[in-house]
């Protein structure tokens, strides 16, 4: 892409209405714009952070055999009323009246809609287990939208529906999003620790919340330091028995405020850390609280007929964007790991209008591109302070620069964005080596 032709809406001034550095970052690197209070535009550059965090989540759903749908955004109140949340949802649920004065709303979870498929759909234990997922809008009227995307009103969500014909298959569904979120997070650089957690409005009786420390995170949180370090599970068979590993990572104390016990905790002395956390995600197994009450029944082996058992599994994939960019920025802008760059490379051309870099520039681009790197390449009739400050904003991992003083030696500089490293190399060689790595 040519930054030239981009739009990429850059703010030199910092924001006063963004109060924390995700924010602020989002805005001066023109990755979104606010269209009304927790609810944005994504412009270009965060629209291809956002669907690079969408595929890891796709790719790590699928892996761990669950199927992705597409169910509505704006939902029917009669489901809602059969399973006693249109009452007890509250003032979050955004209540619509369409034109035949029928309830409506904009759904701010799925459990209804997806146990509604499943009733009209499957009718027996042959055709389960089965693992539901989207990705897609929801809305939340919260009381207080904040923080830009990190508690927005409308939001992406990755949400996952599992049904089950036993409490002890739905506990292996619960176990097989467990550890494929262990593997998603860190798949986006983010360590993400399993706390245990209160279920609140989904419901249930087993929970966890995936939380990112963070200074800005919105709740207390305590962990044993080792979850910090620990390998996650690669190469995962997720039809084995995957309760070992569940129990290796929940063995280890890690709890939300709500669940904190402090005499356990104490115990661990200088192991525990008492931090600031961000949820990036939440698994729930609540059984037949939604079958029950709606009727998703399987007729069993014997023929009997059963509640299906259900397990939910979201990850906030709009809210993991905030949450990768509070882990890793500086005071220049967002540093970000390569697995969700918008680019991997920016391409600074010193002297736009100058035949040398002008031509270099062009074939670096070309070269790179055939060499499947993404590039932006700064082509802009700009000074080289404006597009080396544009450019470690944006926080693209490589910087390569071309000025006439190299150019006249067959010389380019190749800069790292989260080390700063930089070293001078010839076109050929800087071409290969970013073509190379990864
Ligand atoms: N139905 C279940 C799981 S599919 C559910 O709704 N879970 S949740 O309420 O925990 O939301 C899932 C994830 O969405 C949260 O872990 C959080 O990362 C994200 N999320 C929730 N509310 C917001 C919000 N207001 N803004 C941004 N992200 C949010």
């Amino acid at each position: 892409m040519r930054l030239s032709r981009y739009f990429l809406p850059t703010l030199k001034e910092t924001p006063t209405e963004a109060q924390i550095v995700s924010h602020r970052l989002m805005l001066r690197a023109g990755m979104i714009r606010q269209h009304a209070a927790g609810i944005y535009n994504w412009l270009p550059m965060g629209t291809r952070v956002l669907q690079k965090i969408e595929q890891i989540v796709r790719e790590e759903q699928n892996a761990a055999g669950a199927q992705e749908i597409i169910m509505p955004t704006i939902q029917s109140g009669e489901l809602w009323k059969e399973s006693g949340r249109y009452d007890d949802y509250g003032p979050e649920m955004l209540r619509i009246t369409d034109r035949h004065e029928r309830d409506m709303l904009y759904g701010p979870t799925h459990e209804e809609v997806v146990t509604d498929i499943f009733r009209n759909n499957i009718k027996s234990y042959r055709d389960i287990p089965k693992n539901l997922y989207q990705i897609h809008w929801k809305f939340r009227d919260e009381i207080r939208p904040r923080f830009g995307l990190m508690r927005g009103r409308e939001f992406l969500m990755k949400d996952a529906y599992s049904f089950d014909i036993s409490y002890e298959r739905s506990k292996h569904a619960y176990n097989q999003m467990f550890v494929a979120y262990l593997r998603t997070f860190a798949r986006m650089g983010l360590r993400a620790v399993p706390m245990k957690a209160d279920s609140g409005p989904i419901g249930g009786d087993l929970s966890h919340e995936f939380i990112v420390l963070a200074d800005t995170g919105e709740s207390a949180v305590f962990c044993h330091k080792e979850l910090l370090e620990k390998p996650v599970p690669e190469n995962v068979d997720y039809e084995a028995d995957l309760q070992p590993i569940v129990d290796e990572w929940t063995s280890l104390y890690a709890a939300t405020d709500d669940m904190h016990d402090a005499a356990a905790a104490e115990k661990l002395g200088g192991q525990l850390v008492s931090a600031r956390g961000i949820e990036v995600g939440q698994t729930f197994h609540f059984g037949t609280k939604y079958s029950v009450p709606m009727k998703a029944l399987v007729a069993g082996p014997g023929g009997e007929e059963v509640p299906v058992q259900m397990g939910s599994y979201g990850i906030g994939v709009s809210r993991c964007v905030a949450a990768i960019i509070e882990a890793s920025h500086d005071e220049k802008g967002i540093v970000w790991p390569e697995s969700v760059a918008p680019f991997h490379v920016g391409l600074i051309n010193l002297k736009a209008g100058n035949a040398g870099c002008d031509e270099a520039c062009a074939n670096i681009y070309k070269a790179l591109q055939a060499g499947g790197r993404d590039v932006l390449y700064d082509d802009r009739d700009e000074r080289a302070g404006v597009k080396f400050a544009d450019v470690e904003l944006i926080g693209l991992p490589w910087q390569l620069v071309v000025g006439p003083k190299g150019i006249e030696k067959g010389l380019i500089e190749l800069k790292r964005r989260d080390t700063g490293a930089r070293e001078e190399l010839s076109i050929e060689a800087a071409v290969a080596k970013l073509t190379a790595a990864g």
